[in-house]
């Protein structure tokens, strides 16, 4: 029988430091009827995260020559996924502060096919190290993506999350300077079914958020609305559970 993909991917920014260890922790063979790769998306780096990533063992490396931006990377990153045939993806930042052994725990609910597009969860689970400032603005952004979905929403910027091959193929990220937000409140518009799993996650220890707080606000908070503006067609993933089918 030959197995199904999963295809692990980090997007990437000078880290050269952390990229090893967040591979080689990277669970290969946790499910019989999947096999596992890893892609870097390296987006411009300029020390060593590349030559870093193919002695860890990484499968698929795709630099661009310039840095675009996480919301950029990402996208790139579920593309490839879809192009190196990937039936289940999973995102996962590369600074080593979340746990690839939870990978399993994160696709669970993916591999059983009761949710399409899941997070690790720090809020649900456990967290150490985090700012009180940086605490504030996610429950901030979180807030405010749950008002938006009117749904209730733990971790609205975790940096790890999976995402079923429909997932993959239909998500759409309106901005490249970030994803965390745009991409959940685009999913969920669509109706795909999103499930949190609780997580450890431990601040990094080396290297450096790239997070500057005008710089973000500036660039989320318009990318929100614009998301927002967008016309969403509503897939038909779940009649089951989908409200909007519920009647019908
Ligand atoms: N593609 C891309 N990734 C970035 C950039 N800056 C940081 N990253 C990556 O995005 C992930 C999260 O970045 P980080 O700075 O740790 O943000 P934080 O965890 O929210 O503080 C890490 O894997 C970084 O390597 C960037 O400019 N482009
Ligand atoms: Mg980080």
């Amino acid at each position: 029988m030959t197995k199904k993909k999963i295809i692990v991917f980090m997007p990437a920014h000078n880290e050269e430091e952390n990229i090893s260890g967040v591979i080689a922790r990277v669970p290969r063979a946790f499910h019989p009827q999947f096999e596992v790769e890893v892609l870097v998306i390296d987006d411009g780096s300029k020390d060593r995260t590349v030559a870093a990533s193919k002695a860890a063992g990484a499968d698929h490396i795709v630099s661009f020559p310039h840095n675009q931006g996480l919301g950029a990377a990402v996208r790139e990153g579920l593309k490839q996924c879809c192009l190196l045939g990937a039936d289940i993806g999973i995102m996962i930042d590369a600074d080593n502060e979340y746990p690839p052994e939870q990978i399993p725990d994160v696709l669970a609910p993916i591999i059983a096919g009761r949710a399409d597009y899941t997070f690790g969860s720090r809020f649900k689970g456990q967290i150490q190290g985090m700012k009180l400032h940086r605490r504030l603005g996610n429950y901030t952004f979180t807030l405010l993506q749950a008002i938006l979905l009117r749904r209730w929403i733990y971790d609205g910027q975790s940096g790890m999350r999976g995402f079923s091959r429909d997932a993959m193929e239909n998500a759409v990220i309106v901005h490249d300077y970030n994803y965390a937000q745009v991409l959940t409140l685009n999913l969920v518009r669509q109706g795909y079914r999103l499930e949190e799993i609780p997580i450890t996650y431990q601040v990094r220890t080396k290297g450096q958020s790239f997070i500057k707080f005008r710089q973000y606000v500036t660039s989320v908070l318009p990318a929100i609305y614009k998301e927002m503006r967008r016309p969403v067609s509503k897939r038909n993933v779940n009649p089951q559970t989908n409200r909007d089918d519920a009647g019908v």
